[in-house]
């Protein structure tokens, strides 16, 4: 659906203005990426969510960076064929808070 696309890195205003729209997530230092972690109330609500991201990934074909030990989530977004971060980081980083909210994630 969306491969084949070509991907816009997200610079100057544009890219400001999506790191405000997105309070819970860090630059990444050293990188054009953003991250969050999440914890979540055990590994059950932790892979939850992760299947509901892990869905909505496929369908964008863009895919998380991530790293889970029980019910912990840390994810890392950045668009490869950029080399930078993209409306689709921001996207899926809105669906992640999303869902992240509907399943109680704290941090
Ligand atoms: N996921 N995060 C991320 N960044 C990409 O550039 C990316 C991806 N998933 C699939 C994908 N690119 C494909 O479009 C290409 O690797 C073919």
């Amino acid at each position: 659906m969306m491969r084949g696309v070509r991907v816009q890195k997200l610079t100057g205003e544009r890219r400001v203005a999506a790191l405000q729209s997105l309070p819970d997530w860090s630059e990444v230092s050293g990188r054009d990426a953003i991250s969050r972690v999440l914890k979540f109330k055990d590994f059950n609500v932790a892979f939850a969510f992760m299947t509901r991201v892990a869905m909505k990934a496929e369908r964008m074909d863009h895919h998380p960076e991530w790293f889970n030990v029980y019910n912990r989530v840390d994810i890392t977004l950045a668009t490869h064929e950029c080399g930078g971060l993209s409306e689709r980081d921001v996207e899926l980083a809105a669906f992640i808070d999303a869902n992240a909210k509907v399943l109680g994630a704290t941090l």
